[in-house]
């Protein structure tokens, strides 16, 4: 079985979407594992985006995802990595496909609503700077 992590963006918390999203993925048979509310600090967001750490967003990207509490989950399922990028859609909403999450909520190219990971290998790393193993359920 396969996870990943989702995140509840800023940008939806604000207005009051992690519940709809959630709900998204579980209408898609996907299976809640794990489900927490946190205020990241500087140090986790700089750790959870180290791959952009030399891109001109940077700062801003982690000024943006620590500015309000987000709803962090992991998510199960066969093939849940891809299923999930594909109904989150497009980094920027307006390239999103219809009927995605990104598409139907996200603002703009940062304040795109949800993160969720990109491969196996990376959501379980992901996954392992939000979660302890025995948050997570079976
Ligand atoms: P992803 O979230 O679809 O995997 P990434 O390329 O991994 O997209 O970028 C991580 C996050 O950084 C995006 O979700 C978005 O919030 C932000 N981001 C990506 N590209 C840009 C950009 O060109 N300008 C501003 N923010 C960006
Ligand atoms: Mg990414």
């Amino acid at each position: 079985m396969e996870r990943s992590l989702v995140l509840i963006k800023p940008d939806a918390m604000e207005r009051g979407l992690a519940g709809v999203i959630i709900g998204r993925l579980q209408g898609e048979g996907l299976n809640l594992v794990a489900l927490r509310m946190l205020h990241m600090d500087r140090a986790l967001a700089e750790r959870h985006y180290a791959v952009h750490k030399d891109k001109p967003f940077f700062k801003d990207l982690v000024d943006y995802i620590i500015s309000t509490p987000k709803v962090d989950a992991v998510f199960e399922g066969r093939g849940a990595v891809e299923r999930i990028r594909t109904i989150m859609g497009a980094t920027d909403p307006a390239r999103a496909a219809a009927g995605t999450v990104r598409k139907d909520f996200g603002l703009d190219v940062q304040r795109n609503s949800t993160h969720a990971s990109d491969s196996p290998e990376n959501a379980e790393k992901e996954i392992s700077l939000f979660f302890t193993k025995n948050e997570i359920f079976d």
